[in-house]
């Protein structure tokens, strides 16, 4: 049984084709760099809005039927796994991810939810091995439920913060058990809306020991891949705690979980900080902890989290060329957490989103290599920081600097040379001039 009819098998049929199902960039066995742009782009389906969203918003219902036939919770469980797996085959896309409840529907208590659990990953776990498709990333959602509305981690309330730590167990077993690379934690509602009720340093010192003790327990169980945290600075809560990059890299170090953590950069999440994509994708990159990235866009003229396909090539481009920087992904992948629109109720906009996606990255790939190929803005960063190479910049550099040498050779200068030019504009053509 088919659960996606009017949706053919998308293959690569190059830039000139006029067919709308077929990729005109992505060709997945095409090697560029060294590595297939399979392995190079490891796109993911992300469970939660491709599987499940059924297109509501805050003034109206669902537009989409994301039911696979009706009936008991857990039989359209299962045939939404088939569904999804129906999807990635014939859209190319080798990984997925999800929420544990994404799957599995919440059981009334913790006991019978975990068992509904092990049943469909179980379930997951035989399509897998048919289909040789892979887990990039689990997680757990700890943010829907009423119990979790004042947070989880960081509630008020310890009772909620042990389910939490129960149910994130629950989460990185299953992962394990599925052979997932990575493990998220996205603060859901980790944050606060006034401090007149908030004692945010006990909330963010709770944080801190809930993501020690549940990835303590996943290197105990076995899981070798990457733990990871997903910035995002507002929505649901006003103040998120993991804000940006930057922010989480601060608190990663403060509590002592740099070296098992990395960040999870989702391109609509920097748009809310007020950073664009790249920036982030560089702070996680000059911090040692780049790990994975959530593909989407916002737009520019609204305030919150649209969760768009990314079609934007300079966005991909410049991103792609992060990665490439920062050695290519081990763990991580390019997960497509986005959905389509309200008004885009169909599966044949499923995978027109899809292919818009993942052809915008497939072309961001090829633009990244040309851009790297080409030379002239590596040589430019290059010859704009060269007086670090020699004389008193070279000192600087190997940090032997003193104090007492900077001085003198600063007053030997009297007045500075020259204005130099950053040159953007000149930079800005050179970008297009590669890109067009
Ligand atoms: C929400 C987040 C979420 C995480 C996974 O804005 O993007 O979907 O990626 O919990
Ligand atoms: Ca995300
Ligand atoms: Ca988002």
């Amino acid at each position: 049984m088919s659960f996606y009819p009017n949706i053919p098998a998308i293959r690569y049929e190059g830039a000139e084709t006029n067919n709308p199902f077929a990729f005109r960039w992505y060709n997945p066995e095409e090697k560029i760099g060294g590595k297939t742009m399979r392995e190079q782009l490891k796109f993911a389906l992300a469970y939660w809005h491709t599987m499940c969203a059924e297109g509501s918003d805050m003034f109206g219902v669902g537009t989409m039927d994301k039911s696979y036939g009706g009936g008991d919770p857990m039989r359209q469980a299962k045939a939404k796994a088939d569904a999804a797996f129906e999807l990635m085959e014939k859209l190319s896309v080798d990984y997925f991810c999800f929420h544990d409840r994404d799957i599995a529907p919440e059981g009334r208590t913790l006991a019978e939810s975990n068992e509904r659990l092990d049943e469909i990953a179980d379930y997951i776990g035989s399509l897998m091995q048919k289909s040789g498709k892979k887990l990039l990333w689990g997680t757990a959602n700890c943010f829907n439920h009423p119990r979790y509305m004042h947070g989880a981690g960081t509630s008020p309330n310890a009772d909620v913060f042990a389910f939490a730590a129960a149910q994130i167990k629950k989460a990185i077993e299953v992962t394990v058990k599925l052979g997932g690379s990575g493990y998220v934690y996205w603060g859901g509602r980790e944050g606060y809306e006034t401090l007149l009720n908030t004692d945010m340093g006990r909330e963010l010192d709770n944080l801190a020991y809930l993501l020690q003790i549940t990835s303590q327990y996943g290197r105990k169980i076995g899981f070798a891949g990457d733990y990871y945290i997903e910035p995002k600075p507002k929505e649901p809560t006003k103040h998120q705690y993991d804000f940006d990059a930057a922010t989480v890299c601060g608190f990663l170090q403060k509590y002592g979980l740099a070296k098992d953590f990395r960040l999870n950069i989702e391109a609509n999440h920097a748009t809310l900080a007020g950073h664009t994509f790249q920036h982030e994708l560089n702070v996680a990159r000059v911090n040692g902890a780049f790990g994975s990235i959530d593909a989407n866009q916002g737009d520019m003229l609204l305030g919150w989290d649209t969760d768009q396909f990314p079609t934007n090539i300079y966005d991909t481009t410049l991103c792609m060329l992060e990665v490439i920087r920062a050695g290519g992904f081990t763990n991580g992948g390019l997960n497509f957490d986005a959905k389509t629109r309200r008004a885009s109720c169909t599966p044949e906009d499923i995978a027109h989103a899809f292919i818009a996606g993942m052809d915008a990255f497939a072309y961001g790939l090829r633009m990244a290599y040309r851009i790297i190929d080409d030379g002239r803005l590596d040589a430019f960063v290059a010859d704009r920081y060269s007086s670090y190479e020699s004389g008193i910049g070279k000192k600087i550099t190997a940090r032997s600097a003193t104090i007492e040498e900077l001085e003198a050779h600063a007053l030997a200068l009297g007045e500075i040379p020259t204005r130099t030019s950053g040159r953007q504009e000149y930079l800005e053509n050179i970008l297009n001039r590669i890109m067009l």
